[in-house]
């Protein structure tokens, strides 16, 4: 049992078990979730502090409650990092996630009605980005591109043509299945042909971006939005990075235009998570997460597997997997029986639905996480065509579910 369930168990037995096994899950699985990964000891420490007791509405030295002589300190502390990081002018670290943090945008830049272009959810964008079921999607007009049938890539040709017809007055570039390298300065480029706020969504590449390892957006950006807890292996949270001269406008939107007291807990542990992603062994576990993708995207060719763009450049493997006889649900589930966790996606003009559609996503940052390499990514590759060719066996779900949990044991996950 861990100290947090330990500490929880005299109290609340039932919740101390179910934490256990979460955590001998998380132990236990390749976790291949391409939004997904391990914070560390110190992350998850600073995560579940006394901070959680206060309230801090405001910023620092600017607040409604008193007693803030600590929590302005980590909140500076926080802002700093993010800010020398990325190279940021301004940095607001107070979004409680990923959506929240570009709901803010559109409060800052953005009346009712008024037109927003981003990315097809189903193409590889956000809900956030003006799918129609998203708020985004209903209380302003949304303008949606997508990727070429040919190519499983974004054509920026397509994207400023529909630019220039519609006359976005916010443009999104970024989502959460893109597996290849987004040309941010491009989509700058279409923002101020069109008079368009530029918003570089960079949820899934953070870690990357912060390491170098993904061209940034933050130097052609008017506003950059993550979440803090994919490649950037935080907490669950979110931040907003933009230019001085938007920084009034963003923060207002925020709060008290959006939000109130800010989960300072959070923004601790989105603190360390930032020291840590300072550090050169970083980049290196960066590098190594694209090294990674690009080996189990491989594997995945040689084995037969439709990989969308045949490959990828960043953290995200996307994968038709119709050709094989079967679909993303139930091949996803017989993964996860097997103990390789995926989640089912829509790919790309997918003639399923999306409930049932014909892929599936994976990502190597929680693997990279525990230091698994190329040689590992062979290995879940051959357990994944087995499981494809026979996704209703049971027997061989088990046998191979024996052998992940033989292979994870050699590789100790952090914060566990
Ligand atoms: N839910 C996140 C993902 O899995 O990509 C995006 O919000």
């Amino acid at each position: 049992m861990s100290h947090a369930a330990d500490t929880v168990h005299p109290v609340d037995p039932e919740l101390a078990a179910l934490l256990t096994a979460e955590e001998s899950l998380q132990r236990d699985t390749i976790r291949l979730i391409a939004s997904e990964n391990y914070a560390s000891a110190a992350v998850i420490a600073a995560t579940g502090t006394v901070l959680t007791n206060k309230y801090s509405e405001g910023y620092p030295t600017r607040r409604y409650y008193e007693g803030q002589q600590n929590i302005d300190r980590i909140e500076q502390l926080c802002i700093d990092r993010a800010k020398s990081l990325f190279g940021a002018g301004h940095a607001n670290v107070q979004p409680y996630s990923g959506s929240p943090a570009n709901l803010a945008i559109y409060f800052a830049f953005l009346k009712p009605g008024d037109t927003v272009m981003g990315m097809a959810l189903p193409a590889g964008g956000h809900l956030t980005h003006g799918w129609g079921v998203s708020i985004t999607g209903t209380y302003f007009r949304p303008v949606q591109y997508g990727v070429r049938k040919d190519t499983g890539r974004i054509d920026l040709d397509e994207v400023r043509d529909l630019a220039k017809k519609e006359r976005p007055k916010l443009l999104f570039a970024g989502g959460t299945a893109i597996p290849r390298t987004i040309d941010f300065a491009a989509f700058a480029e279409i923002a101020r042909e069109v008079g368009a706020v530029f918003a570089a969504d960079i949820a899934h590449i953070a870690g990357l971006v912060a390491a170098g390892v993904h061209p940034s957006p933050v130097p052609v950006a008017d506003v950059v939005s993550t979440t803090t807890h994919k490649t950037l292996r935080g907490p669950r949270g979110g931040m907003l990075l933009c230019r001085e001269t938007h920084q009034k406008a963003i923060d207002k939107a925020v709060f008290p235009g959006l939000q109130g007291g800010p989960h300072n807990h959070t923004t601790a542990g989105i603190a360390v998570a930032l020291h840590e992603a300072a550090q050169p062994a970083f980049k290196a576990y960066a590098q190594q997460i694209v090294a990674n993708a690009r080996a189990l995207a491989a594997a995945l060719v040689e084995h037969g597997f439709d990989v969308i763009t045949g490959g990828t450049d960043n953290h995200l493997v996307l994968v038709d997997v119709t050709g094989k006889g079967t679909a993303g649900k139930p091949l996803a589930r017989a993964l996860d029986a097997a103990g390789i966790v995926t989640n089912y996606n829509t790919v790309p003009f997918d003639p399923r639905k999306p409930f049932d559609p014909s892929g599936i996503r994976l990502g190597t940052p929680a693997v990279t996480s525990r230091g698994m390499r190329e040689a590992e990514m062979k290995q879940i590759a051959a357990w994944m065509d087995a499981i494809a060719q026979a996704p209703a066996d049971a027997a061989l779900q088990a046998r191979i579910r024996g052998e992940v949990k033989e292979l994870t044991s050699r590789f100790p996950a952090p914060g566990l």
